[in-house]
């Protein structure tokens, strides 16, 4: 870990420079030709996948956020670094009970489609809620991910909405279930999109994996 505050300044500075909105994919005919490293952030709706990548892009209306579940609905991607050096995939979120059922259908398609087959695909971050900790879909995600030996951390989100005692239980907890899977890196990272919290070791974390 010598590095790591080399790591968190070179990420902190390509951050700071240009970030632009590339395409959104509907389908995977749509996708970009794979001529750059890729990081996508999973995870149910509403967990707040939007809201980190505007965090650690420092731009507040890049990616679309709402209260509303199912506001991303495409795998969108933005071109990080000039000459570019990365690109993050904003993806539509899974567990969304209200949605209607083809939709969710079509959006689950299209996520476990990309993070299995997408060759530039670095690794998946997995978006878990503080305030839920780890449920069913996320583990559906994750056997997924673990069978298809697709990398992946997991960022625990929103941990500005409840007090310390409890972020550090979710912590554990989660922590536990990380080290039980393959494919999972074992360092979890709590963040508030909100608050800042954890926003640097995220963009840290997306260098150091587009370097893999
Ligand atoms: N308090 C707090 N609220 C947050 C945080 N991150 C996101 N939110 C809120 O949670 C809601 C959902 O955020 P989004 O970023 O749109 O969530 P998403 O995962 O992209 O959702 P879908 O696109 O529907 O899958 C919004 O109202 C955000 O303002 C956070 O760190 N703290
Ligand atoms: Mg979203």
């Amino acid at each position: 870990m010598d590095d790591a505050p080399d790591l968190l300044e070179r990420a902190r500075k390509l951050f700071a420079g240009p970030v632009d909105f590339l395409k959104s994919a509907p389908g995977l005919e749509f996708l970009p030709d794979p001529d750059a490293p890729e990081i996508a952030f999973a995870g149910r709706s509403n967990v707040g996948k939007s809201s980190l990548l505007n965090a650690i892009t420092g731009r507040n209306k890049l990616a679309r956020t709402s209260n509303t579940p199912g506001r991303t609905q495409e795998l969108n991607f933005f071109d990080v670094g000039q000459p570019l050096a990365l690109r993050l995939v904003d993806m539509p979120g899974y567990g969304f009970a209200e949605a209607p059922r083809d939709m969710v259908k079509r959006w689950r398609f299209l996520v476990n489609d990309y993070l299995r087959g997408r060759s530039v695909l670095k690794r998946a971050i997995v978006l878990i809620d503080s305030r839920h900790g780890v449920k069913a879909v996320d583990r559906d995600v994750m056997d997924m991910l673990d069978a298809a030996a697709v990398g992946y951390r997991i960022v625990l989100t929103k941990a500005d909405k409840i007090k310390a005692s409890e972020l550090a239980a979710v912590l554990e907890a989660t922590r536990a279930e990380a080290s039980k899977r393959p494919a999972a890196h074992p360092l979890l990272i709590p963040t508030s999109s909100e608050k800042g919290m954890g926003i640097a070791e995220v963009r840290a974390a997306v260098l150091e994996d587009s370097l893999i």
